[in-house]
């Protein structure tokens, strides 16, 4: 049975370009068989080739004709129409047939508030565990964090996307060539637990500082507060980290911190 990767994140953090760097990673160091899908209906540019293209179902711009819906509406239609369909995308390559692969990696629509996050996400992802076991990417834009409120939030975020799908999630680092505050990305990436030092230090400042403390030693308690890896789709930076922690999740047989 292959390996099934699902790239979750942030509009803009970098999931298509991870798809296709790992993808090409896998291919050219590891000879591996791969293939890709691309479930992001709103997307302009595929930068690698899909064997399953939810464009070729509709797109949505396709659903805001259709319907006559605003962006917003249409990629949350779009979550439903690919859950309603998720019998027939599952009959198309790379599903029919997954051991025709090594390994499968799923790029999901950019917005994660109209797909990851409704009840949408639930039914496909329900009907493809049933063919294979999954985890998922979950990726942290280094770029965004500018201060340890965005570090706190986006990991959080990952958590929360743990706790919505239920199946294994791993947080990474991506854009680490862009990081602005590199000190703040370190900390969540070595030393998490002096994020909540920061935490009760700022929470002398802010209203909600006093619940970021408590948000921080949540984290910790979580299978979340695994050690991201530092990755870079641009530059290559950190792709064998990345395999190494997806072979971890899979086999179950090592310590992921
Ligand atoms: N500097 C830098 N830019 C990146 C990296 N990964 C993605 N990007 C850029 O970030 C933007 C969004 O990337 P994309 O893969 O489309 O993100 P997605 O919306 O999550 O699929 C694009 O302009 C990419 O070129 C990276 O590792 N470093
Ligand atoms: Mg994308």
């Amino acid at each position: 049975m292959p390996v099934m990767v699902v790239f979750i994140g942030a509009a803009g953090s970098g999931k298509t370009s991870l798809v296709k760097a790992y993808g090409d990673w896998l291919v050219k160091v590891n000879f591996q068989r791969v293939a890709r899908v691309n479930l992001d209906p709103g997307a302009e540019r595929v930068p690698y080739r899909a064997v399953f293209d939810i464009r070729r179902y509709f797109t949505v711009r396709d659903i805001m004709a259709k319907y006559g819906l605003g962006p917003n509406g249409a990629f949350i239609k779009a979550g439903e129409l690919i859950a309603s369909m998720a019998d027939e995308i599952l009959m198309e390559d790379p599903f029919r047939d997954p051991t025709r692969y090594d390994y499968v990696l799923i790029d999901t629509p950019g917005q994660m508030e109209a797909f990851i996050f409704r009840p949408a996400s639930s039914a496909f992802f329900e009907k493809l565990l049933d063919l294979a076991s999954l985890v998922g990417i979950y990726v942290i834009d280094a770029s965004a964090i500018e201060g340890f409120a965005d570090a706190v939030t986006l990991w959080f975020l990952g958590i929360l996307t743990q706790i919505k799908l239920g199946f294994t999630i791993i947080p990474i680092i991506n854009k680490i060539d862009a990081a602005g505050d590199i000190e703040t990305v370190r900390l969540l990436i070595e030393e998490p637990e002096k994020l909540l030092e920061r935490a009760e230090e700022e929470a002398e400042i802010g209203l909600l500082s006093d619940i970021a403390p408590e948000l921080v030693r949540l984290a910790l308690k979580t299978k979340q507060a695994l050690r991201p890896v530092e990755v870079s789709a641009a530059t290559g930076k950190g792709l064998e980290e990345l395999h190494f922690l997806v072979h971890e999740a899979f086999c179950n047989c090592g310590d992921l911190t």
